[in-house]
């Protein structure tokens, strides 16, 4: 899962009602694109390089996982949705709303949909004056000097006025950052470790990945799985309650927020199934006395996914030994889930139903699933 990245979007508007054009721009971006972590003033500036209406014009600073090319495309969908119409005649007319990428970080873009730094930048005030607001330090990767300085060098001789009205934020307030210690739970495949990773990098929270790939049993476990059902359990629990236990004590729980992609109650849940009845009974013994030791989470997730899709997340991701996952393996597991969830009074759980969402592709399924997580602070 790629970090986010830092892209600074020019806006402009010279037809229609211009500072609700802005706005709704700004809100579709949010929605559709990413985190909207800055916003300029609101200039108002003559046209220019054509005839036509005053502008208003206001930049932004927006972090998303989406690669340069998809938030170019996106940024095409939102103009069209608010209205622009494009003409092939004339270079510059007026338009209701207009969508530039100026900046991604250092980054260099020259493709032949796309260039960044944008080109004409250094030229304009009505692109500078906004950038300056919020990226005044940003340094252009080509020029190699600040925003500040580019604009300070401006030989733009046209007039730029601040306009009286502020461009709001959507950004919404999480009151879940306020739990110390989430897990996100889920099938093989459902994809706790993106959702956990994807919450990790916008709420700044410390992450906890299972080291699956450590475990030297699991591949033979799919050859066999009589043969070594049990030391692939017991290893799990080892595996999960050292990491567990070393990872959440580095941790001031009081503090910092740490979400990861399993709870250790998984162990009990795969043996269940995997284990003869006397393995099990054995082996539920010796997994009461670790749990106890354990910190447990304030919020347990369960993603649920249809068994299709499980099926085509593990086809996809490509690791050998899971290539054979049966579907009824996966049903088995999803059932055992949800009879250990029910047995669970003592933890917060919230059950999320992912199958119809692609909160990886599509923004609006993670803002859902957000939305989600948050509603279980008002429940007691
Ligand atoms: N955009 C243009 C051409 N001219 N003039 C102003 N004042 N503001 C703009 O955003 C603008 C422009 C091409 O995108
Ligand atoms: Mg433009
Ligand atoms: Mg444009």
């Amino acid at each position: 899962m790629n970090p986010p990245k830092l892209y600074y979007i020019a806006l402009g508007s010279n037809d229609g009602n211009r500072m609700q054009l802005l706005q709704q721009a700004i809100a579709k971006i949010y929605a559709e694109i990413g985190e909207v972590d800055a916003i300029s003033k609101v200039y108002e500036t003559p046209a220019w390089g054509f005839q036509g209406d005053l502008f208003l014009n206001a930049c932004i600073a927006v972090s998303s996982r989406f690669a340069a090319e998809e938030v170019l495309q996106k940024l095409f969908v939102i103009e069209t949705d608010l209205g622009r119409i494009r003409t092939t005649t004339e270079r510059y007319s007026s338009r209701k709303i207009d969508l530039d990428i100026i900046l991604v970080q250092d980054e260099i873009i020259n493709s032949s949909s796309l260039k960044v730094p944008h080109p004409e930048m250094q030229n304009r005030k009505f692109v500078l004056f906004p950038l300056v607001d919020i990226a005044g330090k940003e340094i252009h990767p080509i020029l190699k000097t600040s925003a500040s300085i580019i604009k300070e060098r401006l030989e733009d001789d046209s007039s730029i006025e601040v306009y009286p009205e502020n461009l709001t934020s959507p950004s919404k307030k999480y009151s879940f950052i306020n739990y110390n210690y989430i897990a996100v739970e889920g099938n093989i495949g459902a994809g706790k470790t993106s959702l956990s990773t994807m919450m990790s990098q916008d709420f700044n929270a410390k992450l906890i990945l299972e080291r699956f790939k450590d475990n030297p049993f699991l591949p033979k476990f799919y050859e066999d799985q009589n043969r070594y059902a049990f030391p692939l359990e017991m290893s799990f629990l080892a595996d999960r309650y050292q990491q567990l236990s070393d990872d959440l004590a580095q941790y001031d729980l009081f503090t910092d927020f740490v979400v990861s992609d399993y709870d250790v109650f998984k162990s009990l849940i795969f043996a269940k199934i995997t284990l003869q009845e006397d393995e099990y009974a054995l082996y539920d013994k010796l997994f009461r006395i670790i749990y106890k030791e354990l910190v447990k989470p304030d919020l347990y997730i369960y993603l649920y996914q249809n068994t299709d899709r499980l099926l085509e997340n593990i086809k996809s991701r490509g690791r050998d030994y899971e290539q054979n996952i049966q579907p009824d393996y996966l049903i088995e597991i999803n059932k055992s889930y949800l009879s250990f969830i029910k047995s669970q009074a003592n933890i917060k759980v919230k059950i999320i139903d992912i199958s119809e969402l692609d909160f990886v592709n599509n923004r609006k399924d993670y803002l859902q699933i957000l939305a989600k997580i948050e509603e279980t602070i008002t429940l007691a």
